[in-house]
C-alpha cells in the first residue's frame, strides 16, 4: 500500500466519507485529491469529438428514397449517434486519472458561475465541422446542478443537458445516481434524441486512487423510433477489462424487451476498442471495429486567457484557488475558498432581504407537470420510451417507484445568449 494511502489525512478523509450525509461537495479532502477545475467545466468532455457529434447530420436520406432506404439511413443515423456518445465516456470519466494521475474532487461551483468555449474546426472556416460553442451555467447550488448548450450553427445541431448528482457510499465505494439528461437535435434532419445518464461509483478508495466505473445502462431514444441500450459491467468477468458495455440497437423502445430483438450489437470498452455486428450476437476483436478511444485523441475546448474573462467565468473566479491546489497549500486553499463562499452567502442574505431571487443567465426551469406546456422533443421522446419525465434518477422508467414528484428541467434559451452583452466566447 502507498503511503498516501496510509497517510493520517487520507484515512481520516475515508472515516469521513463513512459517515457522510450524502453531499459529497461538503467532504474535507486533503490537497492532493483536489482539482483545480470546477464541475461546471465538466459540460465541455459532451463536445470534445465535433466531427462525430455532426455526423449524423451527413446521414440524410435521398428525397427520392423508398421506405427501406429511409429505413437505413435512420438506423445508419442511430449507430453514428451511439458511436459519438461512446467517444465522449473517455474525456467523461477518464479525463482526470490521465491527466492527473486518479480521479479528483472538482471544485463545487456557486450559483452562476459559467463556463464557456469553443471548439475550431481543424479545417479552418471551409471546413465542413464548422465552429461548435459551449455555454455552461450553474443553476443551482443546493443541490449543485449544472446546465450546458453545445450548439454548431453551419450543421444546424445542438446538444443540451443538465447534470446532478446524489450519493451513498457502500463499504469499499462511492455509489453516484445522475439526474438529469442529454437532448440532441439535428435541425436539418428535423430529428432529435434523448439521452439518459448512467449511474456510476468510485473504485479504488481504500488505495488512495480513485477511479469511476460506470454501471446500469444508459437510453438513447431516437425521434424516428429507433431505440439503443447501452450496458455497462465494469471489469468484465469474461475478459477481466475495465470499462466495458455492450450497446443494442432496437428498431423501437418496445422491443427492446428481447434481447434477441437487437438489430446491432456493439460490444468493447469504451476506454478502448469496441466491435460492431448485426444482429443479437456479441461481435468481438473479429468482427468489424466500431470505436477506438485510444486512437481518436479528444479536441480540446478553447477558452479566453483568464485576465479576459468576467468575473463569473469559471477559471477567473477560482484562479486563487486553484493556485493554492497548485501549490498544496492548505491553509491558502481554505482561505481563498472562504472568500468565494462568504461572498456567495452575502449575495443570498441581501437577495433574501429584498426579495429579489437570483435568476438564471441563459437558462430556463421548465415545469412539465404543467399541461400547458408546448409538446417538445423531450415530451415526445420520453413517450415513445416510456422513460419518466419527472426529476428521478437518469433513465427512470414511467410508473417504476422513481416515477414520482416534480418534473422540472433546464433548458437553454438562445435568446438570452443573443442578448447576452457581458460575457463573450
Ligand atoms: C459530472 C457530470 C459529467 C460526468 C461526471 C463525471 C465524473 C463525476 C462527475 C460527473 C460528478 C462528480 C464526481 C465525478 C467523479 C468524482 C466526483 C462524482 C457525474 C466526486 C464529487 C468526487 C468525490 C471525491 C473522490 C475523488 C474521493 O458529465
Amino acid at each position: 500500500m502507498s503511503s498516501v494511502a496510509q497517510s493520517s489525512s487520507w484515512t481520516s478523509f475515508l472515516k469521513s466519507i463513512a459517515s457522510f450525509n450524502g453531499d459529497l461537495s461538503s467532504l474535507t479532502a486533503p490537497p492532493f485529491i483536489l482539482s483545480p477545475t470546477s464541475l461546471s467545466e465538466y459540460s465541455q468532455y459532451w463536445g470534445e469529438h465535433p466531427n462525430l457529434l455532426i455526423e449524423p447530420n451527413f446521414l440524410a436520406q435521398s428525397e427520392k428514397a423508398t421506405r427501406d432506404e429511409t429505413d437505413a439511413m435512420a438506423l445508419k443515423r442511430i449507430i453514428a449517434v451511439t458511436k459519438w456518445f461512446i467517444s465522449t465516456l473517455r474525456s467523461q470519466y477518464c479525463s482526470r486519472n490521465e491527466s492527473m494521475g486518479s480521479e479528483k474532487k472538482p471544485l463545487n461551483p456557486f450559483l452562476g458561475e459559467v463556463f464557456l468555449g469553443k471548439w475550431e474546426d481543424p479545417e479552418g472556416a471551409e471546413g465542413k465541422i464548422g465552429e461548435t460553442i459551449l455555454l455552461s451555467e450553474q443553476v443551482s447550488h443546493h443541490p449543485p446542478v449544472t446546465a450546458y448548450g453545445i450548439h454548431n450553427a453551419k450543421n444546424g445541431v445542438t446538444l443540451q443537458g443538465y447534470n446532478g448528482i446524489r450519493s451513498s457510499i457502500s463499504t469499499t465505494s462511492i455509489n453516484v445516481k445522475q439526474y438529469g439528461h442529454a437532448i440532441l437535435e439535428y435541425k436539418n434532419l428535423e430529428e432529435s434524441y434523448l439521452i439518459t445518464l448512467p449511474p456510476l461509483h468510485i473504485e479504488g478508495l481504500i488505495s488512495a486512487s480513485p477511479f469511476v466505473e460506470l454501471e446500469g445502462s444508459s437510453y438513447i431514444q431516437a425521434s424516428n423510433g429507433y431505440f439503443a441500450v447501452i450496458e455497462y459491467s465494469g471489469r468484465g468477468w469474461v475478459t477481466g477489462k475495465k470499462n466495458t458495455f455492450k450497446a443494442r440497437i432496437f428498431r423501437d423502445a418496445m422491443s427492446s424487451a428481447r434481447k434477441e430483438n437487437a438489430v446491432i450489437t456493439v460490444s468493447g470498452q469504451w476506454s478502448g476498442k469496441s466491435y460492431i455486428g448485426n444482429g443479437s450476437s456479441t461481435p468481438s476483436s473479429k468482427d468489424e471495429l466500431f470505436y477506438d478511444a485510444q486512437s481518436s485523441e479528444p479536441q480540446h475546448l478553447v477558452v479566453k486567457p483568464i485576465a479576459e474573462q468576467h468575473e463569473l467565468e469559471s477559471r477567473k473566479a477560482w484562479s486563487k484557488v486553484a493556485e493554492a491546489i497548485k501549490k498544496a497549500d492548505y491553509d491558502l486553499i481554505s482561505e481563498e475558498k472562504s472568500l468565494i463562499e462568504n461572498k456567495q452567502r452575502e449575495l443570498r442574505k441581501t437577495e433574501a432581504a429584498s426579495g429579489d431571487k437570483w435568476q438564471t443567465r441563459w437558462f430556463d426551469l421548465v415545469d412539465y407537470s404543467d399541461s400547458s406546456v408546448e409538446p417538445d422533443a423531450f415530451l415526445n421522446l420520453t413517450n415513445i420510451s416510456n422513460l419518466s419525465i419527472r426529476n428521478a434518477p437518469s433513465g427512470s422508467l414511467k410508473n417504476s417507484k422513481y416515477d414520482e414528484g416534480e418534473a422540472k428541467h433546464w433548458r437553454i434559451n438562445i435568446e438570452k445568449w443573443k442578448a447576452e452583452k457581458e460575457i463573450k466566447i
